[in-house]
C-alpha cells in the first residue's frame, strides 16, 4: 500500500517514522520494513567525480552509521521488531547524474547565480532490498538527495532500518535563497564555530550564509591592502579572519552546497573604521554615545523598530562614513573591489540599514562638500552607492542592500539589486511595488536574538533585549507570498533567519540557532504551503523537527530540545 504525504496531511496524521526535514515536494512511502546490510555502501556512478562529491558521500555514510536515532514510541512494538529482524537488506545506494549533465564540483554548482542553481533530485528506495538509486542533473542535486537519504533511517536493537519502504522522492526547492545570517562583529566566532554552523545548515538543505562580518563595534576581517582596518578594529589579534580563514570558510561552505554572501555594511554601522581612518567617519563626537566609556552599564539599549527611533544607534559606538567625500568613495570602492575577490559568490551585500541622516546635518565636513558640489545629501548618497555597486558589477557581482536603501532613500539602484526586508514582514509589498527582488529577513518572524518589543516604562535597564522570543512555530507560519500580487511572486528569492550577536557568542550559538533556524529552511524549501497545498501545521511538523534536533545533537550540535524527552520515549 502506498501513501502520499498530502493524504496524511488531509487525515491530520503523518507517516509514522519519517523525520524528513525539509519535507520533500513529492513523497510516496509504503509499509514494508527494510534494513541496511552490514556492508551497506554508497556507490558513486559518476565518471571522474569531483572531490567534494566523494567527500559528501563519505560523510553521509558516516552519519547513517552514527545517528542511532530510535523511534521507540512507534517502533518498539513486538511486531515491528519481528518485521525489522526479518526485513530485506539494502546493500547499496547508487548515485548517478542524468545523461548530459555537467560534472562540476558541488562548490561550483552552489556558487552559481541565484535562480540558476540546480538542486532537484530523485530518490528511490525499493522494498525488496534491490539497490536504491539517487539521480540528479547536478552534483548539488546529489548532495541534497544524500541529506534526504540520511534522514530515512532509524535504529532498533543495533539494526538501521525503516518500516516505510518502498520510498520514492522527487524533490526540488521552491526558493534558491534559504539562509542564515551571522553577525561576527558584536562578538567574535571562531572559524570552527562557523564551520559547525555550516554543517548544520547543510543537513536541512540551507543554501546561503549571509555573513555580516563587520559592524561599528569591530572589524575582524583582514582585507588585502586594507590590513589596518582589522589591525586597529578587531577586538584582538586573535579575533581575526585572515584571507586564509575566509578561503577556508568559503570552501567548506561550498562543499556543503552553501554560498557565502558577505556584507560590508555601509555607510552606517561603520564607527570602527575611524580607528584606522578618523577623517572618514562623521558623528562619533556629536552622538549621545560620544562620552561613553566601556564598562558603563547602558552599553546596550533595547532597539525599537521604528524609523524614528534610529536617530542614533541604540548601542555605542556611533559613527558613519562621510559618504559625500571623494576620499571616502575611493576608499570604499577599493575595499569592495578586494572583498569581492575573496568570495566566489555572485552576490555581495553593501548593507545600508539604519542610516542616521541627521548626523550629516551636524557634520561640518559633509556640509562643506555638499556646498561645493551643489548636491543634496540624498544625491551624494546615491552617488556613493552607485560607485560601490559599480565596482561589484565590474566583477560580475550582484549587489544586495537592506530595505532602507529602497524605501527611505532616493538612491538609484540597478533593477537586479537584491533587497533584504528586515524591519517588518509588511515591508515586502512596498519593495515589490518598486520591482526589486526580495530576500525575506523580517524581525517579526526570523530574528533569533528577539530584538524589538514593547518598552517597559522609561528605564533602559528595565528593558530586556529578548522580547518577544520567536519560537520555531512562529517562524514556521511565515508566508513568503503574503501581501504580494500574483505578478510579484517571481520577485521572491527566499529568506533567512538572523542572529545579531550583541548577546551571543560561541557559548550560546548552537542553542540559540538550532533547531529553530531549520524552521525557515522548510518554509523556503516547500514554498507558501506544504506539498498538496495544505497549510503548514506545527503539530504535524513537531515530530519531524524533533528528529532533526536529535540528529543534530548526535552530530555534535548543541541543539535544544523542543519538548520533554517523555513525549518521544513514551511507549505507544
Ligand atoms: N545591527 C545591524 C543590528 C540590527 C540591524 N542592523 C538590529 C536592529 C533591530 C533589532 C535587532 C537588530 N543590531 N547592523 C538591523 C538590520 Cl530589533
Amino acid at each position: 500500500m502506498k501513501h502520499h504525504v498530502a493524504l496524511f496531511a488531509l487525515l491530520g496524521s503523518v507517516p509514522a517514522t519519517l523525520g524528513l526535514w525539509p519535507i520533500p515536494r513529492s513523497l510516496e512511502t509504503g509499509t514494508s520494513a527494510l534494513k541496511l546490510a552490514a556492508n551497506f555502501n554508497i556507490e558513486l556512478d559518476v565518471p571522474n567525480p569531483p572531490a567534494d562529491l566523494s567527500a559528501a558521500v563519505s560523510r553521509s555514510a558516516n552519519y547513517i552509521k552514527t545517528d542511532n536515532l530510535e523511534r521507540l514510541v512507534v517502533d518498539r512494538g513486538a511486531s515491528n521488531s519481528t518485521a525489522v529482524a526479518h526485513a530485506p537488506q539494502l546493500k547499496s545506494l547508487v548515485l548517478s547524474l542524468e545523461s548530459g549533465s555537467p560534472v562540476r564540483s558541488i562548490m561550483e554548482e552552489a556558487t552559481l547565480e541565484l535562480g540558476t542553481r540546480r538542486e532537484e533530485y530523485k530518490l528511490d528506495v525499493p522494498a525488496s532490498g534491490a539497490s536504491a538509486t539517487l539521480t540528479a542533473n547536478s552534483t548539488l542535486g546529489l548532495l541534497r538527495g544524500l541529506s534526504t537519504f540520511e534522514q530515512l533511517w532509524y535504529d532498533l536493537s543495533g539494526e538501521t532500518y525503516t518500516i516505510q519502504a518502498p520510498i520514492s522522492v522527487v524533490d526540488t526547492p521552491a526558493y534558491p535563497f534559504r539562509g542564515f545570517m551571522l553577525d561576527t562583529a558584536r562578538n567574535y566566532f571562531a572559524v570552527s564555530d562557523i564551520k559547525r554552523t555550516l554543517d548544520a545548515m547543510s543537513w536541512v538543505k540551507m543554501s546561503q550564509l549571509h555573513w555580516h562580518v563587520v559592524d561599528s563595534q569591530s572589524f575582524p576581517i583582514q582585507i588585502t591592502g586594507f590590513m589596518d582596518l582589522a589591525e586597529k578594529g578587531a577586538y584582538s589579534s586573535s579575533m581575526i579572519y585572515t584571507p586564509e580563514d575566509v578561503q577556508d570558510i568559503v570552501q567548506y561552505a561550498g562543499e556543503r552546497g552553501i554560498d557565502v554572501m558577505v556584507e560590508i555594511d555601509m555607510p552606517g554601522h561603520t564607527a570602527i573604521i575611524s580607528e584606522a581612518h578618523p577623517d572618514f567617519v562623521a558623528c562619533a563626537e556629536a552622538s549621545p554615545w560620544a562620552t561613553f566609556a566601556s564598562g558603563e552599564p547602558q552599553c546596550l539599549m533595547k532597539p525599537l523598530i521604528s524609523r524614528l527611533d534610529t536617530l542614533w544607534p541604540l548601542e555605542p559606538p556611533a559613527g558613519q562614513l562621510r559618504f559625500a567625500s571623494a576620499a571616502v568613495q575611493n576608499f570604499t570602492v577599493g575595499l569592495l573591489n578586494e572583498v569581492a575577490k575573496m568570495f566566489p559568490s555572485n552576490i555581495v551585500s553593501t548593507g545600508g540599514d539604519e542610516l542616521n541622516t541627521e548626523c550629516y546635518t551636524e557634520d561640518a565636513e559633509t556640509q562643506a562638500i555638499l556646498q561645493e558640489t551643489g548636491q543634496d545629501l540624498e544625491q551624494a548618497l546615491s552617488g556613493f552607492i552607485q560607485a560601490a555597486h559599480g565596482t561589484l558589477k565590474a566583477q560580475g557581482k550582484t549587489p544586495a542592500v537592506w530595505e532602507e536603501m529602497v524605501l527611505d532613500h532616493n538612491v538609484t539602484l540597478s533593477n537586479d539589486t537584491v533587497v533584504l526586508v528586515w524591519i517588518s514582514s509588511m515591508d515586502a509589498a512596498a519593495v515589490a511595488a518598486k520591482n526589486f527582488r526580495i530576500v525575506h529577513a523580517p524581525s517579526d518572524y526570523f530574528y533569533l536574538d528577539c530584538g524589538a518589543g514593547e518598552w517597559i516604562g522609561s528605564d533602559p535597564e528595565a528593558n530586556s533585549w529578548c522580547d518577544p522570543f520567536k519560537t520555531w512555530q512562529k517562524s514556521y507560519t511565515f508566508d513568503p507570498l503574503a501581501n504580494l500580487t500574483e505578478a510579484q511572486t517571481s520577485l521572491v528569492l527566499g529568506g533567512e533567519q538572523l542572529l545579531w550577536t550583541e548577546q551571543s557568542s560561541p557559548a550560546n550559538l548552537d542553542p540559540i540557532v538550532w533547531p529553530r533556524a531549520a524552521s525557515s529552511a522548510e518554509v523556503f524549501w516547500t514554498g507558501a504551503t506544504l506539498p498538496g497545498g495544505k497549510p503548514r501545521n506545527g503539530t504535524e511538523a513537531l515530530p519531524r523537527l524533533h528528529d532533526v534536533a536529535f540528529r543534530m545533537a548526535q552530530r555534535g550540535i548543541r541543539a535544544i530540545p523542543l519538548q520533554p524527552l517523555w513525549c518521544a520515549l513514551r511507549p505507544g
